[in-house]
């Protein structure tokens, strides 16, 4: 069922090089999202945010765009994504796309023409700087590894690039600049887009350019007229459309600023990611590190967000993962036995989506996909992790727990092909995939999990039409409960004279739900038969009182 109302929606986001290939080329295209409409909608979600299909040399897969006007060819052409957005709206689902205004790809044209010469009309499109002497503008670092200024030897300045060298950052201070990215997300929302999702939104501010203590973060994360900006861009662009939505991913950012960038009289954004709750495994903040992820920490955070967000009128997107995560099943979960697997993936579904926020599922998630437990370097395509690889060595880190560590949080676990079924390649390409497929193939996929009545998608699809449903669910106060528990992520909803308790227990262990919580009512959804104050392994259960 359609939702009238955006707050009730729940996002698919899809990584369409993993997708589906329907050329044969090891690559995922437009075409593939096309035939797969109808699975989509059969599990119930209402948006689906497509990551960069523009035009690339792909070298962060579509995050480095060299012309935001085209599609690129390796996914299909504008007829295609027109007829994609078609038979979308056909179905009643809406497109929400991906679009990286941050930074450029340096084959961009503006790049192109910008360092020819420091009087180029286009100059001031990016960030150019002279060096110190021999040394870069500031010490500020890559979030890609090594310095965040790329020496250029045209003109023998530096641009700045807080991702790859061939990502450029864009110079927002500049008026014209500005003027065209409004042009182009206008020319966007006029060819019959339901959304956007803005990457890095929270960086294109950048403030004085000095050396930093760190990496530089302070200086451009949540920058000095960030807020203007964007509330410049929703003027000029989808402020009055409605039931448009737009999130905006929030690097490193904070909670006063999430509510900022979120309160509908601000006139910015209509929701967040943050990923705070994605950095309980990093050890002293390193996210190239092993640590078995601090549960506490994540409940904290989880529940700090909620009530923060829900008292400062803001909106949050609430996710267990993404194309830059590791798959959730693997990572929070147990993905050692195949009861555990569905267990547990089922667990983190129930703990999650009875949060408040906009709930996103990552492709393969329904259906509880798991990291790869890649053996060899040579598997792995993701540029951040390529050269985390390198920079982990250059750290002393053995080789061996490089790639332990990489098994564990490289961006590849959660980009590789969709499981469709059992045959050659899972059913995602009748050629050589980009990147391999998982092992688990003939078990973990999608055609087995749509003939078992049991399985993960069919939870997820009951908590999206709970979602749809009830509406303590999207305005419900929310009420943490047990928060120093070792094993039990509890919490209560209420609205009005209603509650729903909502208790998962994360271990393999059965634990006893103390006394003081009363946990009769009628089940909305359980992951075992029955249930009772002994919860079982990885059980979670949502009851309404
Ligand atoms: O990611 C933002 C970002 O900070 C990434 O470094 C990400 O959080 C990190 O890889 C997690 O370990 C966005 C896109 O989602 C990512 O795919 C792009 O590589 C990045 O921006 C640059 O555009």
């Amino acid at each position: 069922m359609a939702v009238s109302d955006w707050k009730k929606s729940v996002v698919y986001q899809i990584y369409p090089k993993s997708f589906n290939d329907t050329t044969g080329n090891g690559q995922g295209d437009i075409n593939g999202i096309i035939e797969k409409l109808d699975y989509l909608k059969t599990l119930g979600v209402d948006y689906l945010w497509l990551t960069p299909v523009y035009r690339s040399p792909m070298n962060d897969n579509g995050y480095d765009i060299s012309d935001y006007y085209e599609i690129n060819p390796d996914f299909g052409t504008k007829e295609d994504f027109k007829r994609l957005l078609d038979e979308a709206h056909a179905r009643g689902l809406k497109i929400m796309s991906d679009i990286v205004i941050n930074h450029t790809s340096t084959d961009h044209h503006w790049f192109v023409e910008s360092r020819q010469s420091k009087d180029n009309p286009y100059r001031d499109y990016y960030i150019w700087k002279d060096g110190i002497g021999d040394n870069p503008p500031t010490n500020w670092g890559s979030k890609f590894g090594g310095n965040a200024w790329q020496k250029d030897e045209v003109t023998g300045q530096y641009y700045l690039r807080l991702f790859d060298v061939t990502q450029a950052d864009l110079n927002w201070e500049n008026d014209k600049l500005r003027r065209e990215i409004y042009d182009m997300i206008n020319y966007w929302i006029d060819f019959g887009m339901d959304g956007f999702r803005f990457d890095v939104i929270n960086l294109i501010s950048k403030g004085e350019y000095k050396n930093s203590e760190a990496i530089g973060k302070e200086f451009y994360t949540d920058g000095p007229r960030v807020h203007d900006f964007l509330h410049e861009l929703n003027r000029n662009t989808f402020g009055d459309r409605d039931g448009f939505m737009t999130v905006g991913e929030m690097s490193s950012t904070t909670l006063e600023h999430c509510i900022a960038y979120t309160k509908p009289e601000r006139q910015e954004l209509s929701s967040v990611f943050n990923f705070h709750h994605l950095k309980v495994d990093y050890k002293d903040g390193e996210k190239w590190s092993e640590m078995p992820y601090d549960f506490i920490e994540l409940k904290n955070i989880f529940f700090k967000w909620q009530i923060g967000i829900q008292a400062g009128g803001g909106w949050n997107a609430i996710f267990w993962c993404n194309h830059d995560q590791p798959r959730v099943v693997s990572r929070f979960g147990n993905d050692a036995t195949e009861e555990n697997r569905v267990k547990s993936a089922k667990m983190l579904a129930i703990a999650l989506h009875f949060l408040q926020g906009t709930p996103y599922i990552y492709q393969g998630e329904e259906i509880g996909m798991t990291n790869l437990y890649f053996e060899d370097m040579k598997q792995y395509r993701d540029i951040e992790s390529l050269n985390a690889y390198q920079i982990m060595k250059e750290r002393g880190i053995s080789e061996e727990q490089a790639l332990r560590i990489l098994q564990h949080k490289s961006r590849d676990n959660s980009r590789s092909p969709v499981q469709w079924d059992d045959s050659e390649n899972a059913g995602f390409t009748t050629g050589t995939p980009w990147i391999e497929t998982a092992k688990n193939y003939q078990t973990v996929n999608v055609r087995q999990a749509l003939a078992d009545k049991n399985s993960i998608f069919y939870t997820y699809q009951r908590l999206i039409e709970l979602r749809h449903e009830l509406d303590i669910m999207t305005y419900g106060k929310v009420l943490p409960l047990l928060e120093k528990h070792p094993e039990l992520f509890a919490y209560e909803r209420q609205l009005d004279d209603q509650t729903v308790i909502v208790i998962a227990n994360f271990s393999d262990k059965v634990i006893y739900v103390p006394e003081d919580i009363a946990i009769d009512g009628d089940v909305l959804i359980n992951n075992y038969e029955t249930y009772n104050r002994a919860l079982q392994p990885y059980q979670a259960v949502a009851i309404r009182k």
